[in-house]
């Protein structure tokens, strides 16, 4: 009976469509009342007039045109742009163009929500701990995965520490769809909303996230991120300072609670990535929780953790992860997530970068030897938007966030200088496309912006660029551009989907979660951000349904089965947390 109920709810949810039938493209949370507003509408040319009315009085407040058509560089489908800026009214609308009609929201502060939810995820993926009805409601259940007998694994083995010996290493954040705990991505997530609470303090003070913690004198925000972060630090093998690549079961686990996993959990492998995003984790860390007085020890504590890898990692520089390999050499094999990275140049550089502004906020002047490796490093990477792969930017994102906060204390004018120019080259590259772009958006407009993860990688990450770039110049151009990459996100795209579950007229119901399908509530977990649109289709033999496209900006799939479209993950939503709620604190 419960396996027949399982498969029906299943079923249900693979039935969803692949394209929201409503041709009208708009961004379904909502516009700000001074912002640019604008939709899209599929096949529509340039003759058609557009109008909208208000919900409540039923009257006409807008008419128009489309302001341009522009054409799809590889589907070829037309596209109108209309622009109805001019509305600055709070209200609900209607949007229609005689046979189509879609609601518009037009409102003050009108990502509240939507912030606050988005943070709210990390709260639902917290792993060891009873997540109770009070903060979670109908998504409430119980704990699993203590991680307090933790094996390691053959690859993981020292001295002090051989193969089968236990450790413990419990909570964290689940990664994503699937159950494991990977160091690599969780220092790339935990540091990019470091970035947005440290450009954004007094907006993050007073956000109530409704999560345990909520009642201390600490900002929620810091609250969430140090449930992570306290994982993180008993990852590091305290012995030689070097730090697991990940947490894992041999094998992803099916579709079941939490509670009801049996696998063992190994640590796996000492990387050179790992320690490197370890000690950059551990250093913002140390300086951005150390202004509380309840941290004063955390501080003291993840600042040595960091030095500590960092060391290890000037001694093993070249350790990478290289699943296959280590699965020829050691057993149980491992066949969980790798995020493996061949080019840890990045990751040096953004480690030196937080261990140099940690020392000097510390007034230990002593950093010669991570100025050293930043110098060397700083012109062998590629800058733009950064990933769980590429962290360079991370490191310009942490020096501006320096400059605004210590200032001259930070020097290096030529330093920031260089920085600068990252940044705005970057936007304004982007910004250049907007006019030709079929979706009114910096991003989007090469078939290279759609891979796996694009949603957060292309999209999120854009808009969080956009927005430093805002506050380098002062110039609302690059707001704007911030709020057309959200747009986009949320509805005003090529599939019409609200990328968010829960949010919107027309969102995923269907992600590949682990959490949100073995709990048997029919609604998804929501505030979580989908990977979107991916023509690698690498899921395409596991899915249970053929994808409808094959187009850039089309690929998508809200099917359970679809990991490569369609899961979610720390590092997206702390993209799309770090993206929302800085938009929310500047309008
Ligand atoms: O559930 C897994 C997801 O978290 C990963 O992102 C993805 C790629 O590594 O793999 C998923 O697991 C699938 C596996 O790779 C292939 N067989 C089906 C698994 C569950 O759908
Ligand atoms: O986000 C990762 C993406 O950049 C990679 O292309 C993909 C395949 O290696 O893996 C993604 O990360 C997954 C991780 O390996 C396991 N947990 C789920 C992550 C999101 O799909």
């Amino acid at each position: 009976m419960k396996n027949l109920l399982t498969l029906l709810l299943m079923g249900a949810a693979s039935l969803a469509s692949a394209q929201n039938p409503n041709p009208i493209r708009v961004n379904q949370v909502g516009y700000y009342p001074h912002a640019e507003k604008t939709a899209v509408i599929e096949s529509d040319g340039w003759a058609k007039k557009y109008v909208i009315k208000d919900v409540v009085t039923g009257k006409k407040v807008w008419k128009g045109k489309a302001v341009r058509t522009a054409t799809s560089p590889w589907s070829g489908k037309e596209r109108a742009i209309i622009d109805f800026s001019d509305i600055t009214k709070q209200g609900t609308y209607i949007l229609t163009n005689g046979k189509d009609s879609e609601p518009i929201v037009i409102k003050e502060h009108v990502f509240s929500d939507l912030a606050k939810a988005s943070l709210k995820a990390f709260y639902l993926q917290r792993s060891g701990e009873v997540i109770s009805r009070e903060y979670a409601g109908q998504w409430s259940r119980p704990s699993g995965h203590p991680d307090t007998l933790v094996y390691v694994h053959p690859s993981a083995a020292s001295a002090s520490r051989p193969a089968g010996t236990v450790i413990s290493s419990p909570g964290g954040w689940y990664d994503a769809g699937d159950y494991n705990k990977y160091i690599v991505n969780s220092g790339y997530s935990v540091s990019l909303m470091l970035c947005a609470y440290e450009m954004n303090e007094k907006y993050f003070k007073n956000l109530d996230v409704n999560i345990p913690e909520s009642r201390n004198n600490i900002p929620d925000i810091l609250d969430e991120i140090m449930v992570n972060i306290k994982w993180m630090q008993t990852m590091q093998d305290p012995e030689d300072g070097g730090v697991y690549h990940k947490l894992t079961t041999p094998n992803f686990e099916g579709f079941i609670m939490p509670k009801e996993c049996k696998q063992p959990r190994y640590v796996v492998q000492k990387t050179t990535a790992a320690a490197l995003d370890f000690a950059a984790t551990m250093a913002k860390a140390s300086r951005i929780y150390g202004e509380f007085a309840q941290y004063k020890d955390f501080a003291e504590e993840a600042r040595k953790q960091a030095r500590l890898a960092f060391d290890w990692a000037l001694a093993h520089p070249a350790v990478y992860y290289r699943q296959n390999e280590m699965n020829a050499k050691y057993e149980p094999k491992v066949n969980t997530g790798a995020y493996d990275d061949m080019n840890v140049n990045d990751e040096f550089l953004w480690a030196a970068t937080e261990i140099i502004i940690t020392e000097l906020v510390n007034r230990n002047m002593g950093v010669e030897q991570y100025y050293n490796v930043a110098m060397e490093k700083m012109n062998d990477v590629r800058y733009g938007l950064p990933t769980w792969g590429n962290v360079a930017s991370l490191a310009i994102y942490s020096f501006i966030g320096a400059m605004e906060k210590y200032g001259s204390q930070m020097g290096e004018p030529q330093v920031y200088g260089f920085i600068k120019e990252q940044v705005l080259q970057y936007a304004d590259a982007a910004l250049a496309t907007i006019p030709t772009s079929c979706y009114n958006n910096p991003g989007g407009n090469s078939p290279r912006d759609f891979f796996w993860g694009c949603n957060s990688e292309s999209f999120a990450g854009q808009g969080i660029m956009m927005l430093y770039a805002y506050r380098l110049t002062g110039n609302k151009k690059y707001l704007t551009a911030a709020l057309e990459n959200a747009d986009y996100l949320l509805g005003r795209n090529a599939t019409g989907y609200c990328y968010v579950t829960g949010f919107g007229t027309f969102s995923p119901k269907a992600p590949h979660h682990r959490l949100s399908h073995a709990d048997k509530v029919i609604e998804p977990l929501p505030g979580f951000l989908v990977g979107g649109s991916n023509p690698g289709q690498q899921d395409k033999k596991d899915v249970q349904e053929p994808y409808k496209s094959s187009q850039p900006d089309e690929s998508y799939l809200d099917n359970m089965g679809s990991y490569a479209s369609n899961e979610i993950a720390i590092n997206w939503n702390a993209s799309l947390a770090a993206l929302i709620c800085w938009i929310e604190a500047e309008e």
